[in-house]
């Protein structure tokens, strides 16, 4: 069989070298990202690596140690070996100072879940230089996540099915999925997708570079983010991946020029592939839109290339679609500037402009009354959100939803129950946004209020002459609108905001007595008409500061020319 002299699943659009000009350009691509603060220091590269040595000596022991538990002579309790793997952005070497390392365990088959969530977890508490060790053995991945000498660390774990794993053992060989738990199958499956994307690029410096330059622009226009249904880390290196098989010679400056004019003009929903989509020994399902209507769902299907392939961007709406591609529009124009020095690198990664764009937003506010408990609700209502999203883009006049990436957390001192549910409804008063713990210590009636913030932009689609707008929001039931020539305009999403909140409640944990949910609209700024300047008493809440930077906050009025 004659191997192909290309890798993925075209010929590439070009083999030729860079350009003087582009080989420029990626010398001071390299130097903004390193002023921009991507790269970690020298000393904390060193850090990660001893961590590393460390955790594969202390799995090796684990796995020894419960070896032996299970009657297993002293030699073969060493032989039954253990190793890790890496996988995330340390392995795909793009990550920032203070990324975690994402490890795999891999143990053998006489070792088991329940002994690395006990045996391997106390060893872990331990050990010297380890803080925050934290399990969670019902995840749908289960992980602990723990800290040593200062680096974080996700740990999650496979058994094979073999007696002994050793020092060289590969994860590329399908067959080692062989009846393995699902979960073990899940937690490799992270390793897998990540060696096999190295495997597939031409050059994997090239790749590195051109990655770190997408992720910065990602994370400063606030589209890198798989649960608000844009894109996370894994689909990300993939659309880079593909892109460098395109141009197998190519630097990174030149990459990352084509990736966005690629990006812009990729013809939807074909999807982005590394490789062919392979059969396997599993009786899982593997992404395939002829077979199964779901996958032919998917918007901006990029496809993992480890067995079984599976989309990475299930959760892309048609309104976060709308989004990236308009922002693969702006960089690739941005890039085209940077080319001929009418531009620099460092407009590229320019922070994004959601708090100013648009009018309308609605504030999803989820709070209760305890740290522990609130990271798990607001993690819950976020994981929901695009649930919503989806409801409001069926809103006829809604032209587009668009999710912010993170929520705001916030904790009120409040003295009153009136003054609980003022916060959990959003209203956070001066006078609570001021009060400390202190001030509620001791208070009968005094209570902490934790809330996160979640934001969604709205387009309202532009109708002839309209400038009187009613937006009905079903949670709180306040209309509002401007006086206007032709009459109110009702935007009703009473709809999708009760449905949303009826999706949230439905999650199995939730208490009504403890966990608050509210959907609400607020403004940009207010208005003025300038006849009509003092009838703007229909004070609706506008967006608060702590969205802002400091000095980033616009004017809350904003005057309007008299019609
Ligand atoms: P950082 O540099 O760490 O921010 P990363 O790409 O390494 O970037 P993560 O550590 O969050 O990002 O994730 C690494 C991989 O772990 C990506 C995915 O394969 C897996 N992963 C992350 N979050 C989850 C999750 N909630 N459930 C299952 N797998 C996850
Ligand atoms: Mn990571
Ligand atoms: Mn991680």
């Amino acid at each position: 069989r004659r191997t192909p002299k290309y890798l993925g699943v075209t010929p590439p659009i070009a083999v030729a070298e860079s350009t003087p000009r582009e080989k420029e350009v990626t010398v001071t691509l390299l130097e903004e990202l390193r002023r921009q603060g991507t790269f970690e220091s020298e000393a904390e590269a060193k850090t990660r690596e001893i961590v590393l040595g460390r955790l594969a000596a202390l799995v090796k022991k684990f796995v020894h140690q419960v070896s032996l538990s299970r009657g297993l002579s002293e030699a073969a309790a060493t032989a039954a070996g253990g190793k890790i793997f890496t996988f995330g952005s340390y392995r795909l070497g793009v990550h920032g100072p203070g990324s975690d390392i994402d490890t795999l365990c891999v143990v053998p088959k006489h070792v088991s879940r329940e002994d690395f969530f006990d045996v391997f977890e106390d060893m872990l508490k331990e050990t010297e230089g380890v803080i925050e060790v934290s399990g969670v053995p019902d995840a749908y991945v289960p992980i602990i996540k723990t800290k040593i000498s200062g680096i974080p660390i996700d740990l999650v774990m496979a058994r094979l099915a073999l007696s002994t794993i050793p020092d060289d053992l590969s994860l590329q060989d399908d067959n080692l999925l062989r009846n393995l738990d699902e979960r073990c199958v899940r937690s490799l499956n992270g390793s897998r997708v990540t060696d096999e994307i190295l495997r597939l690029v031409p050059n994997v410096t090239v790749f590195r570079n051109a990655l770190r330059c997408i992720k910065l622009w990602a994370q400063r226009r606030a589209i890198y983010s798989n649960v608000n249904g844009f894109l996370g880390g894994v689909a990300w290196a993939m659309l880079v991946a593909r892109i460098c098989q395109l141009y197998p010679n190519a630097i990174a400056g030149a990459i990352v020029s084509r990736f966005f004019i690629i990006m812009y003009q990729w013809t939807w929903p074909q999807p982005v592939m590394l490789k062919p989509i392979e059969d396997g020994p599993l009786p899982v399902r593997v992404w395939n839109p002829k077979l199964y209507p779901a996958d032919r769902a998917h918007r901006m299907p990029i496809i993992t290339p480890a067995y079984p392939s599976m989309c990475a961007t299930h959760n892309v709406t048609q309104s976060t679609q709308m989004i990236m591609t308009e922002e693969f529009k702006k960089a690739s124009e941005t890039v085209d500037r940077v080319i001929v020095g009418k531009a620099s690198w460092s407009d590229l990664f320019s922070k994004h402009d959601f708090f100013h764009k648009y009018r309308y937003y609605l504030q999803v506010i989820a709070s209760t009354g305890g740290p522990d408990v609130q990271i798990k609700w607001s993690g819950t209502v976020e994981s929901r959100i695009r649930q919503l999203v989806m409801k409001l883009e069926y809103v006829e006049s809604l032209a587009l939803a668009h999710p912010f990436i993170k929520g705001f957390e916030q904790v009120s001192y409040c003295l009153t129950d009136e003054e609980v549910r003022a916060v959990a409804q959003g209203e956070i008063s001066e006078a609570i946004a001021k009060r400390k713990k202190e001030d509620i210590e001791g208070v009968e009636g005094g209570s902490a209020v934790y809330s996160t913030t979640f934001y969604i932009g709205l387009v309202v689609e532009p109708r002839q002459r309209t400038s009187s707008l009613a937006l009905v929001c079903s949670v709180t039931h306040q209309y509002l609108f401007e006086a206007g020539s032709v009459g109110p305009r009702k935007l009703d999403i009473s709809y999708p905001t009760t449905e949303f909140t009826k999706l949230v409640k439905m999650w199995e944990k939730f208490d009504e007595n403890k966990m608050g949910i509210v959907v609400r609209h607020i403004r940009r700024y207010i208005i003025l008409r300038p006849p009509l300047a003092t009838l703007i008493v229909l004070a609706s809440a506008l967006l608060p500061d702590y969205v802002f930077d400091e000095g980033e906050r616009q004017p809350r009025l904003a005057q309007k020319r008299p019609n």
